[in-house]
């Protein structure tokens, strides 16, 4: 098996501290997706969304989506970590925050970059309007999720799930991508981001 990536990408980010917390090594193919490597025929054919990151299993079928690519890694090691939830309130948690975290806010931000940057012109149509609109609903879900984090040591639940590693990847991309002054305007989402930093699995 091996995974397509562009290590440096959120997407491929959040698949690359999924699979280290769950200590699971994978091979990598190395993409540059902004030269257009994701855009051949031959990739095309492999992946439903035509984006990285791309698992290939041994069978030659694909995964493609980082959360289902995360999911089937937490379920054939078995992982006793619980990172999609443990019990049935838990589960539902997780999937209610991983929701709402990725709607409102992962998703946002990659419109706001893409639209705002045109870093994709040569293969979609660019709407700066469109950026700065996603990028102020990105903005306006930062209160929400400060007030979460003043009630909650971590984002759905009281321990560490997988909704952290995509909090954390949206927080990074709104501070260096999208230059929101996140950390330093938000205490709790500032005291959140020191206790999962110092995970190895983040380093
Ligand atoms: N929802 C997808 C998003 C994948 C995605 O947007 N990947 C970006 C890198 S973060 C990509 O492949 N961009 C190249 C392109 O859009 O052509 C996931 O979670 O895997």
């Amino acid at each position: 098996m091996k995974i397509y990536q562009t290590a440096m990408t959120p997407s491929c980010r959040r698949v690359s501290i999924f699979l280290k917390e769950l200590q699971v090594e994978v091979p990598r193919e190395e993409l540059n997706v902004r030269a257009g490597d994701n855009l051949t025929d031959e990739f095309a054919a492999k992946s439903v969304n035509g984006r990285v990151p791309l698992l290939e299993l041994d069978d030659g079928t694909t995964i493609c989506e980082s959360v289902a690519i995360c999911r089937y890694f937490d379920e054939i090691t078995k992982s006793d970590k619980g990172l999609f939830g443990t019990n049935a309130k838990e589960k539902a948690d997780v999937e209610m925050w991983h929701r709402v975290v990725e709607f409102q806010g992962l998703y946002a931000g990659f419109q706001a970059f893409r639209n705002l940057t045109s870093i994709y012109s040569d293969r979609e149509t660019c709407v700066y309007d469109w950026g700065v609109e996603s990028k102020e609903r990105l903005v306006q879900f930062l209160p929400q999720l400060e007030q979460r984090l003043a009630e909650s040591d971590y984002v759905a639940s009281s321990r560490f799930t997988i909704v952290d590693i995509t909090t954390f990847i949206l927080i990074g991309f709104a501070q260096n991508g999208l230059e929101i002054e996140v950390l330093a305007t938000y205490p709790n989402i500032n005291r959140w981001f020191d206790l999962v930093s110092s995970r190895p699995s983040f380093q």
